[in-house]
């Protein structure tokens, strides 16, 4: 496994160890409402993610949260997503928090969730579960929906997605980004977006930069896609999600 990854599994279960079991109950935000409402009107449902830095990008994007994500929306995004991982993404709580105030669409926790413990952390809208980092899956795929989260189970392999279809998860997400070794291949999201059942939203993840990219997975059968790094650094955020969006 990549170092780096190795070191973030290892804070997030501190992390679940020192977490604040504090939430503030509001009403949830119907992603796959959103997604079918964007398909109708004849555009891609993008989720587009806020995300300062990350182990594979150069250096930290200087960013209002809030502002940021108002550009994604007024750019067409349907959901935003919010990394809150602190240590390799730049991430934070309070920064989801003010983005879920400053936007009205469904907003997603971008985190690597290891432990029961971290889900009542911060409220969002959905959560990102990742299947090759969690033991029992089902088991926080229960305790997200108790806590009013939808889960978007994300998947990398044919294993890890038939493991998530079994979960009963309604939103899968493909990867395209082998999380362990870090390295991006659209061929991946390419090859299983296909077998996603249709009962079910598939969400092609990573590694997307222009129009052809994403055009490429929704050919492929998505349901919507995540961008974060195109759009987070792009110099006109709105322009760029209205360009993926289109
Ligand atoms: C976004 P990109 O290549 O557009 O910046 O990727 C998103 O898919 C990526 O941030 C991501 C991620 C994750 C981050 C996918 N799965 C799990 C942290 C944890």
């Amino acid at each position: 496994m990549h170092p780096d990854v190795r070191e973030i599994l290892e804070d997030a279960e501190e992390r679940a160890e020192s977490a604040e079991r504090a939430f503030d109950t509001v009403d949830p935000r119907d992603f796959i409402g959103a997604v079918e409402e964007t398909k109708e009107a004849g555009r891609v449902p993008v989720v587009a993610e806020v995300k300062p830095t990350s182990p594979t990008t150069e250096g930290t994007v200087a960013l209002d949260p809030a502002e940021t994500a108002r550009e994604m929306v007024a750019g067409g995004a349907t959901a935003v997503s919010v990394l809150t991982e602190p240590r390799r993404f730049g991430g934070s709580a309070d920064a989801l928090r003010e983005v879920r105030e400053a936007v009205d669409v469904p907003v997603l926790r971008k985190d690597f969730v290891v432990d029961e413990a971290q889900i009542r952390e911060v409220r969002a809208d959905l959560l990102l579960l990742i299947t090759a980092f969690v033991d029992d899956l089902g088991g926080l795929v229960d305790e997200a929906r108790s806590a009013g989260f939808e889960p978007l189970v994300e998947t990398h392999t044919r294993d890890e997605l038939e493991t998530a279809l079994r979960t009963g998860a309604r939103v899968i997400g493909v990867n395209s980004r082998d999380l362990r070794r870090l390295e991006v291949d659209l061929g991946r999201a390419e090859e299983l977006l296909p077998t996603v059942p249709d009962d079910r939203v598939g969400v092609a993840e990573s590694g997307m930069e222009k129009p052809e990219d994403v055009r490429r997975m929704i050919d492929a059968g998505a349901d919507a896609v995540l961008v974060g790094t195109a759009i987070t650094r792009a110099d006109d955020v709105r322009e760029k999600t209205r360009e993926l969006v289109e």
